[in-house]
């Protein structure tokens, strides 16, 4: 396994929408085991496979608490299904926008249907902060960033802040 760089906005990269895997293979396990090695290291608590500059449709995530078994979750082409009507608002932060934390209204509970690790099709019903966390990871798919759902005034002054930022660690 090997941690990998995680790309930050306002790279064009995270723009780009990814394409589905044609299957799970050993190679897709080899990506997945690295995007978990990568996230655990970061530390986050999912991860888009375009973070670390792959255009696929997969997505590991781990909502366990530090004092709770690992519980790794892999995702290959996932369809969100039946988004439920009423909302719900999570304070959201995200690896490729790091350092920022903001408020964002999202469907409250949704299925997820998807490919496992081994490529068996699954079905999950999710709420709270995992359905929470699977919609920003969606997002990631279409090349859409948490910071996208607030005003532009604050996606704006985000973005000029981490501009700065790697302009300065550049020299
Ligand atoms: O680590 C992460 N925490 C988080 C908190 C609230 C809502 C979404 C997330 S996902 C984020 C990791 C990340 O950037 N995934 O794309
Ligand atoms: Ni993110």
């Amino acid at each position: 396994m090997a941690i990998r760089p995680i790309i930050t906005a306002p790279d064009p990269r995270l723009r780009q929408v990814s394409k589905p895997v044609e299957k799970v293979d050993d190679a897709l396990r080899t990506l997945m085991d690295d995007m978990l090695e990568t996230m655990y290291d970061a530390p986050g608590i999912g991860l888009a496979a375009i973070q670390i500059g792959e255009p696929v449709r997969v997505i590991v995530m781990d909502l366990a608490k530090e004092d709770e078994e690992p519980q790794p979750r892999y995702f290959a082409n996932p369809e969100i299904l039946d988004p439920s009507e009423d909302l719900s608002v999570y304070e959201e932060g995200c690896l490729s926008v790091p350092e920022y934390y903001d408020e964002v209204e999202r469907p409250a509970r949704c299925r997820v249907k998807y490919l496992d690790y081994h490529g068996e099709p699954q079905i999950l019903e999710t709420e709270g902060l995992l359905a929470t966390c699977i919609q920003h990871e969606m997002d990631h798919l279409e090349g859409v960033l948490f910071i996208d759902h607030l005003s532009r005034l604050k996606r704006d002054r985000v973005l000029r802040k981490l501009k700065k930022e790697q302009r300065l660690a550049a020299e």
